[in-house]
């Protein structure tokens, strides 16, 4: 007899965006540019110079888009927010018509019965702010708390669920550390104090939540299990480092109140020890945890891998992704389980899973047939099942992505989404994917059981 996959009834079934990557029309109605619109511009840093002035043109289509979720029977969708429609300088002015394009989003969604989860930071900083330092800044936390006000103020009475930070992990370690993300710095210094920075102003917004929102509001970090690839002390304590680097960097001060040890022997002089009262301010009660799983870690240790002294091997019989990730869905189990033993008891959302496989820029008469995908969402649609079945909270799942987008500095080239689009002609097809999703959420899980 197959196991039952039957997902609990309240369970949310959604897809994940995030504004740069598909709204296109960056600068309209009045939006300030954001640090992504300077990086996407600046010779070298895109694959195949592409940047985000159309990209999906979403901006646009949106209740196009939105019809397709509802084919699709999305109970709930994640979206983020572009900073820079909403407050062009960053701070100060609001534009009215950045709030109106959110607010006839979410309109169309709930008249659709589709439950908006909304995003505030998903990598656009305003240029403006970048301008006076950024993330670098102490005073980004309340720039960071005077837009999420804006935003709870206006859309709070529609918005159910809020996430303050999409990843907090990528935005320093592509962003100031490695440069291969806006605004692409190179610097331990810098990475070190803008990981405090981001996590200050999560803080901030929860507080500034409590005061004005009604519902919910969490965090949301892409999370990899760490393995050591041999039972050698050295590969188990670059196992340790890389855990704590990805994974604990971020929940631990969320949700515990302090830093991992290790963060000093990582970084070394660039690490500092931070105010108790900073501590405080961070160690915010939420709502609810986002987890972005896409792969695991299987972690040797590597003198030359700076500043980390750790390297994720490479698995000779395992599939990967176009993106080059490792397909392990136990890692996912894993995770969602770990999170609940460290953390304890806490409800958690998978905010983002899926994969980049290779499919044809223009889709055939027949469709878009992506096999490799489904199989990868299978998997990982089991290893959530089998997560509440070991007694993780968790209460909804994200599929990364409903469309095809810009995969940040990789272009349009990596195609994540369970739509096709046409980039020369905009043209949304349903994949096969797509029809295997509607048919996981139709059957509340139980087709995963065949
Ligand atoms: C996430 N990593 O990024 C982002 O939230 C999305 O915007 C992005 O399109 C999606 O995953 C696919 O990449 C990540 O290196 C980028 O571990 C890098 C990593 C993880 C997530």
């Amino acid at each position: 007899m197959p196991e039952n996959m039957r997902f609990p009834e309240t369970f949310l079934w959604g897809c994940a965006t995030s504004a740069y990557q598909i709204e296109g029309s960056p600068l309209a109605d009045g939006a300030g540019p954001s640090i992504w619109e300077r990086f996407a511009h600046t010779p070298g840093m895109m694959h195949n110079d592409d940047h985000g002035d159309i990209a999906c043109d979403h901006y646009h289509r949106f209740r196009d888009d939105v019809k397709l979720m509802r084919d699709l029977g999305l109970t709930s969708y994640r979206f983020s927010i572009a900073w820079a429609r909403i407050l062009p300088a960053g701070t100060g002015a609001v534009n009215q018509k950045g709030l109106d394009f959110y607010r006839q989003l979410v309109d169309a969604l709930r008249e659709g019965g589709i439950t908006p989860m909304a995003t505030l930071y998903h990598w656009d900083l305003p240029e403006a702010l970048d301008d006076r330092g950024g993330w670098l800044n102490r005073d980004s936390a309340d720039w960071f708390a005077e837009y999420a006000t804006t935003c709870f103020e206006a859309l709070d009475d529609r918005v159910p669920l809020w996430v303050t930070l999409n990843e907090p992990w990528v935005v320093t370690d592509g962003g100031y550390l490695h440069g291969v993300l806006a605004p692409g710095h190179r610097s331990p210094y810098e990475t070190a104090r803008v990981t405090h920075h981001l996590m200050r102003a999560h803080g901030a917004a929860v507080q500034a939540y409590r005061a004005v929102g009604k519902h919910q509001i969490g965090l949301v970090v892409n999370l990899e299990p760490k393995y050591p690839a041999s039972d050698r002390a050295e590969d188990r304590a670059a196992t340790q480092r890389a855990d704590a680097y990805m994974n604990r960097q971020y929940l631990d001060p969320a949700l515990k109140g302090s830093y991992p040890p290790e963060m000093r022997d990582i970084f070394g002089d660039a690490w500092r020890d931070w105010p108790a009262a900073d501590l405080e301010q961070i160690r915010q009660p939420i709502d609810f945890l986002g987890v972005n799983y896409y792969t695991r870690g299987l972690t040797a240790h590597d003198a030359t891998a700076w500043p980390l002294r750790a390297r994720t091997r490479r698995v000779p019989q395992a599939t990967y992704t176009e993106t080059d990730w490792e397909v392990y869905e136990q890692g996912l189990t894993d995770i969602l389980t770990w999170v609940k033993q460290r953390y304890g008891d806490i409800p958690l959302y998978v905010t983002e899973n899926g994969a980049a496989f290779y499919d044809p820029p223009v889709a055939a008469a027949d469709g878009v047939h992506d096999p490799l995908r489904i199989d990868y969402l299978r998997r990982h649609l089991r290893a959530v099942h089998k997560a509440i079945a070991q007694g993780a909270d968790v209460r909804g799942y994200y599929l990364w992505s409903l469309l095809d987008n810009l995969e940040w500095s990789l272009g349009f080239a990596k195609r994540f989404g369970i739509v096709h689009v046409n980039y020369e002609t905009l043209q949304r097809t349903p994949k096969d994917s797509a029809k295997f999703y509607a048919e996981v959420i139709a059957s509340h899980g139980e087709s995963l059981s065949d």
